[in-house]
């Protein structure tokens, strides 16, 4: 049977490590940007992840006429009133490392104790069809913020994101583990229940 191509907007390359296994029984070939052959810059100027992720999404079906999905995602903070949110990928300069960003959200969190550290990181998917038709969902997970990163699993935010029911941090969580609770596991599973509808 040969499968349709669906191009997942994103160049990161750790979600779509994630976004391919956990869309894995979906009858669709999955390729991400630079597998398609495309290298744009996309402005995400949108208010919400949202509008981010259809902004994306709607970029790219304009561009090659096929059913395409996008990510937008992040991790909001409580102490810092939702910091860095839809600004996550940005924070601290598109092009400082991980390392450093995380270092960065310690100092800022120095000294503010465990019940105060709460967070969630927010996933929302879009799909947009050739036709215009668009889906969003949406998925997050609770954690709070580490005292020190632990991990070596994941990418962006994951050594300092820590899931009191598991003990650990998304880093510390086999691919598996992070996969069946993530955030984008729940925004995915629930377009993967709306793109099936559409299958015939
Ligand atoms: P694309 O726009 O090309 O998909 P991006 O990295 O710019 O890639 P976003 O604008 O959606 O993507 O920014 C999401 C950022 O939020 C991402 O770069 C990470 O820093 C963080 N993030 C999102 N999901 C995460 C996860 O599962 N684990 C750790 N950090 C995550």
């Amino acid at each position: 049977m040969k499968m349709e191509k669906l191009i997942f907007a994103t160049k990161n390359k750790g979600k779509i490590i994630e976004i391919k296994e956990i869309m894995k029984d979906l009858p669709f070939q999955i390729v991400s940007l630079d597998e398609a052959g495309i290298d744009i810059d996309i402005e995400e100027n949108g208010a919400t992840f949202e509008e981010n992720a259809l902004i994306k999404a709607k970029t790219i079906m304009e561009l090659t006429g096929s059913l395409v999905l996008a990510d937008d995602s992040g991790l909001e903070i409580d102490y810092l009133d939702g910091k860095p949110g839809i600004y996550s990928a940005r924070f601290g300069g598109v092009n400082t490392s991980y390392e450093i960003k995380n270092n960065k959200i310690l100092d800022l969190l120095k000294g503010v104790p465990k019940e105060k550290r709460t967070a969630r990181f927010v996933c929302a998917i879009a799909a947009v069809y050739p036709t215009g038709d668009t889906i969003t969902t949406y998925g997050t997970i609770e954690g709070i913020i580490a005292e020190k990163p632990s991990g070596n699993h994941g990418f962006g935010y994951d050594p300092i994101f820590y899931v009191p029911k598991y003990q650990c941090t998304t880093a510390e969580m086999s691919p598996e583990q992070k996969n069946a609770i993530s955030h984008r596991a729940k925004a995915l599973q629930k377009i993967k229940e709306k793109l099936k509808k559409g299958i015939k």
